[in-house]
């Protein structure tokens, strides 16, 4: 099978299904989208929002977490829901996706804007506008200004799952879905380059790098 995945690099949900891929050892293509061309996209998945993933037989998956069950059905091993723990990977995943991503994005406001100020003004305002319009008039610069406190709210969040990860390697002990997730959203501290997580989450930081190597080609021993 081979795929190719729609997405903006800066997009948690697409780092988690890059990672997916990964994992499964399916070969796939990275189509960067414009943020302000996004006709592709729309011809291809229906609509505007990333990530999309078109399959090599026509069939194209909007949503990460959909993506991942589908593709779960379509290469089974290795698989992202071991048994025992697939229930609970499909809860956590849930969570981290929704709650844990809504104390993370506000944190990383300032690098989105220098990314998207970095592919040109235009997109950067329009990317602003579409923020603005979501969270309220100023909600921008008021992340900016904020930006000190919202990272204190972010490590806050991430409290928990660093207190986890110094019991065992992955959420579950065993890597699967929530893992994925997670990753995503560390991704929010990495997707300028360097690894941005504070010095104060050592486990978060061993982990990021942990599941970050984990790729389709297996290295000689
Ligand atoms: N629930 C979706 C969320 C996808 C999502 O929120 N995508 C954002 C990027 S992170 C997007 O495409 N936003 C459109 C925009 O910014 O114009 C998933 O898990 O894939």
């Amino acid at each position: 099978m081979t795929a190719r995945l729609y997405q903006f690099v800066s997009s948690p949900y697409c780092a988690k299904v890059r990672k997916i891929l990964d994992f499964k050892g399916i070969d796939y293509e990275v189509i960067e989208v414009d943020y302000l061309e996004r006709n592709e996209l729309l011809a291809v998945s229906g609509q505007l929002m990333v990530p999309a993933l078109a399959l090599d037989g026509g069939e194209t998956i909007v949503d990460s977490t959909r993506i991942a069950l589908r593709l779960e059905e379509l290469e089974p091993e290795p698989t992202l829901l071991p048994p025992g723990s697939r229930g609970m990977h499909r809860i956590l995943a849930g969570y981290i996706d929704d709650q844990l991503e809504d104390a993370l994005f506000r944190a990383a406001i300032p690098d989105e804007l220098a990314h998207w100020r970095s592919r040109g003004s235009d997109r950067a305002e329009f990317w602003r506008l579409i923020r603005d319009r979501k969270f309220g008039a100023g909600f921008v610069d008021r992340m900016l200004k904020d930006h000190s406190a919202e990272l204190a709210r972010a490590i806050a969040a991430l409290a928990p799952f660093e207190e986890a990860l110094g019991e065992r390697p992955f959420l579950l002990g065993r890597l699967g879905l929530a893992d994925f997730s997670l990753y995503g959203q560390l991704y929010y501290f990495a997707f300028r380059g360097a690894l941005k997580l504070p010095g104060e989450l050592p486990n978060l930081r061993a982990y990021f790098g942990r599941m970050d190597r984990i790729t389709s080609t297996l290295e000689p021993a």
